[in-house]
């Protein structure tokens, strides 16, 4: 008798008080260092090596490594160019298509150690990451598999070279947070790569590192390189069966939204029309309209930004890619960094009408306190009101997707004084929206969520 007292107690308390409990996740869910990293949302990509001294973007690999002579070359300088641009860490080309690396490697004769540059004792990577260290940024490295020098490039020899280029690498900086790989090549030379065994090989030396490709397996590739993420973007992702440089382009720019394993995208762009410097391009870097399109596009659509600036050939970050980045930096400034204070928000549901899980918390500046609504409810509205008519033309929305990436539908509409109408309408969340819409006068302005996959998790709404 007792005991099924207790089993009603147990199973009709926490009907009574509604659902106090968070939400159960929608799988798949990001990984902790899955998680880090979409945090980062904008980080620096150099291109520096020997294509650099040759024009090259594709460099074939026969230039002798003496050409490779940097006069000035100072990796402070890139991180505090790229810590004073507002951006978290640089991925760097330690090797690229060409096969020169640019640290002293065991695994060629192809590298810095044959160069010019400081009497051939030179390290590129190991003044970066230092630097890095000292800026307080992420250091990311991009390996290319596809190696036009190498004598045994084309054999299965070459795949353990190249692991064990890896391994040189992540011993020495084990702390490194993207490992940066790709598929591409011009076919003239067949190679069978081994992309489990990379694969494998980076896990086990840089366990906390996320791995990107076209094919993930932590990060994909976005599918172009204009640094546009789709509109709508989901981080889960469908990966059977994909390769690196054999990945479908477009839906790689969506992910797929019943994907099983969670694999969100990256937009790698550059600031010049091609990724290393020439001086020829000093003029064509990418205008600060065209940045701030990207950025909506990128961060603004679930995606996080690899930007690629300009090391020219004394090893300086160029002026003209400084300049950019501090009138990028300040725009930005201006359309984010003042949003606007609601005096009132309510929600059509909130999770067992609990404090934990009110509206109110998605405008306490924290990622982790959260508005929910009740387990069935994927349908809800979040209204705010201000004291005064204020102009408004964007909206910023997150999800928190430690629990998973839900919305499908959601629109932004202002109440004309009779009924709300519809300023935009768009699909997916993710880790960041940004929605632009024609500045608008209002005095209260409601986030319609239409469809979810389940009941809405939402960290953070910014009015602008
Ligand atoms: C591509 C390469 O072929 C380009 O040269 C560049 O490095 C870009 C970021 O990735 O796959």
């Amino acid at each position: 008798m007792a005991l099924r007292i207790l089993l009603f107690i147990i199973t009709v308390t926490p009907v009574l008080l509604g659902q106090t409990n968070a939400p159960p996740p929608v799988l798949p869910i990001p990984s902790p260092a899955q998680l880090e990293w979409q945090k980062l949302e904008y980080y620096a990509f150099v291109h520096f090596g020997m294509n650099t001294f040759t024009g090259h973007e594709w460099g074939e690999g026969r230039a002798p490594a003496s050409e490779f002579n940097p006069t000035a070359l100072d990796a402070r300088q890139w991180a505090r160019v790229v810590k004073a641009a507002g951006m978290k860490g640089i991925i760097f080309t330690a090797k690229h298509h060409d096969g020169f690396a640019l640290w002293p490697t065991a695994t060629t004769e192809y590298s810095v150690k044959n160069s010019k540059w400081r009497d051939g004792k030179g390290d590129v990577l190991k003044d970066l990451a230092a630097a890095c260290k000292e800026f307080g940024l992420k250091f990311g490295v991009y390996i290319s598999p596809w190696d036009r020098n190498h004598p045994l490039y084309g054999t299965p020899e070459y795949n353990d070279i190249y692991k064990q280029q890896w391994r040189e690498v992540l011993t020495a900086y084990p702390e490194i947070f993207e490992a940066w790989l790709d598929g591409a090549n011009d076919g003239t030379k067949p190679m069978k790569y081994d992309f489990d065994g990379f694969f494998r090989t980076i896990k086990q030396h840089a366990p906390n590192a996320v791995i990107f490709s076209d094919a993930g397996p932590d990060i994909r590739w976005i599918g172009n390189e204009s640094g546009i993420a789709g509109e709508t973007n989901w981080s889960p992702r469908d990966n059977e069966g994909t390769l690196p440089g054999k990945a479908d382009a477009a839906r790689l720019n969506t992910g797929d939204e019943n994907g099983t394993v969670w694999i969100p995208g990256e937009c790698d762009v550059s600031i010049r029309p091609g990724w290393f410097y020439h001086k020829e391009e000093d003029s064509k870097l990418k205008s600060v309209e065209k940045l701030m399109e990207i950025w909506l596009g990128s961060v603004g659509h679930n995606c996080n930004l690899l930007l690629n600036i300009g090391v020219d050939r004394r090893g300086l970050v160029n002026e003209n890619d400084i300049a950019r980045l501090t009138e990028f930096k300040k725009a930005r400034a201006i359309a984010f960094r003042m949003p606007l204070l609601p005096s009132r928000i309510t929600a059509s549901n909130a999770r067992g009408n609990s404090k934990a899980f009110a509206p109110q918390n998605v405008l306490d500046n924290s990622f982790g306190s959260y508005w929910v609504t009740d387990d069935e409810v994927t349908s809800a509205s979040l209204t705010v009101e201000f004291k005064n008519e204020v102009g408004v033309n964007a909206v910023m929305i997150q999800e928190n997707i430690a629990l998973g990436q839900r919305v499908k539908k959601f629109s932004i509409q202002t109440w004309n004084g009779s009924e709300f109408v519809t300023l935009s309408s768009k699909t997916t969340i993710g880790y960041k929206r940004i929605v632009l819409f024609p500045s608008t006068k209002t005095k209260r302005l409601r986030i319609m969520f239409e469809a979810a996959k389940s009941s809405l998790v939402i960290s953070t709404v910014k009015i602008f």
